[in-house]
């Protein structure tokens, strides 16, 4: 993955946050109020490039940075959750490719993603396989020229609109997390039935599916590694896409506390406004200060997987945890300073604190990233 200088990095991070500022935050309301999936932002998100960010430029991405990645996504979740996820998820199907694919695959596969010609999805949970993915149970049998899969996997982002799904499933029975291989499947492949899961407490426009596959046939060509390396090449890309999800927490926080400062400043009661009670300043610090802690340790795990360092699983880990938790906390307290016009749709902030929750869920629970902390400290 390619590091690029820090002017390079900046100037990527401001003409996000322009477009996030102009083009995606007026539309942010109304996805969450439609709940529908925001075609309009894929489509500017393609011709903006953003898609190309998490990607290399030998790939024809424009960075390939996990800390460039993360200031893009940080800058699209102030003003839309749902937006950033596009960015973020667009990372999380291509990473199983940068880390298990040959470079055939590579090179067929990752300039789609960094284009945007093709969005991507990560198909690992099932519905009795979440926090222990080992214990799935869709399988892929060789058949000649081909694997045919037979399972369903759950709570797939993206899951009934992507072109590309990477999907895990076991080809070694009884063989445990040794016994799971990963396959690039084709999201209109005949055998594969996309069901979206609607009702979401937040996230609303995001696409959330439950994929059905049923003897669906995918070219071993499409397997990516070899027979058994799934399993492994799906935590690496947990490592890689945790802090992402950190980085979309951030700015949930940051759009909400912004939020917050504008509405003390101009509300008065008593006689003034309400910024000037100390009661209100200390919350806004706090909150201020926490989302700085939460985002040094999440750059700090981008930097860390951007230096190919080792012991990234355990920061990324750290990250998502804090991040998640400082968000749902500075999301809850922005409500709480806004009083009764927090608790409506008319403002913003109920809406991220309704979207700051998915982040202490999706991409492990933070139980699962304390237990990962914990492994590693008791190792
Ligand atoms: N990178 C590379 N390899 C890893 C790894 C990592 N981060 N973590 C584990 N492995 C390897 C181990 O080294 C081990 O390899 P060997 O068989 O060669 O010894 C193998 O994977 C199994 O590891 P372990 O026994 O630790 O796996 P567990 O089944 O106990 O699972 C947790 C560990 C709980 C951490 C894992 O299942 C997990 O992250 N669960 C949450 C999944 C998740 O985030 N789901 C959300 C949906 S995906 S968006």
């Amino acid at each position: 993955m390619a590091t690029e200088v820090r002017e390079d990095r900046l100037a990527i991070q401001a003409s996000v946050r322009e477009l996030a500022r102009e083009r995606i935050a007026p539309r942010a309301a109304e996805i969450d109020r439609s709940g529908e999936f925001p075609q309009d932002i894929v489509d500017l998100l393609r011709e903006q490039d953003v898609f190309a960010i998490p990607f290399a430029p030998e790939y024809q991405g424009v960075s390939g940075s996990a800390l460039t990645t993360a200031l893009a996504v940080e800058e699209i979740a102030k003003v839309c959750a749902t937006s950033a996820l596009l960015l973020a998820v667009q990372g999380l199907g291509g990473y199983p490719i940068v880390l298990g694919g040959s470079e055939a695959q590579r090179r067929e596969f990752l300039p789609q993603l960094a284009s945007g010609s093709k969005i991507a999805a990560y198909a690992l949970s099932e519905p009795d396989a979440g926090s222990d993915p080992a214990a799935m149970r869709t399988r892929a049998r060789r058949e000649g020229e081909d694997y045919v899969l037979d399972g369903t996997k759950m709570w797939i982002t993206n899951g009934a609109v992507a072109d590309l799904v990477v999907v895990f499933a076991v080809t070694g029975p009884g063989e445990g997390s040794r016994g799971i291989s990963a396959f690039v499947v084709d999201g209109e492949s005949e055998g594969l039935q996309r069901n979206t899961i609607h009702g979401k407490l937040g996230i609303r426009g995001s696409n959330t599916a439950e994929l059905v596959f049923s003897s669906c046939r995918v070219p071993a060509g499409r397997r990516l590694g070899e027979e058994g390396d799934g399993f492994k090449i799906a935590m690496g890309v947990l490592d890689r896409s945790r802090p992402q999800i950190a980085a979309q927490a951030l700015g949930i926080g940051a759009g909400a506390l912004e939020r917050a400062v504008e509405y003390a400043r101009q509300r008065r009661q008593f006689g003034r406004p309400i910024s000037e009670f100390q009661g209100i300043q200390f919350m806004l610090a706090d909150m201020a200060a926490q989302l700085e802690a939460a985002r040094c340790l999440t750059h700090e795990a981008c930097r860390a997987i951007d230096d190919r360092d080792p012991g990234i699983t355990r920061l990324a880990a750290m990250a998502k945890l804090v991040a998640s938790d400082t968000a749902m906390r500075v999301t809850t307290d922005a409500v709480q300073v806004l009083g009764g016009y927090g608790y409506i749709d008319e403002f913003p902030v109920e809406r991220m604190m309704r979207d700051a929750k998915i982040t202490q869920i999706y991409e492990g629970t933070n139980q699962i990233q304390r237990l990962v902390i914990a492994k590693h400290l008791l190792a």
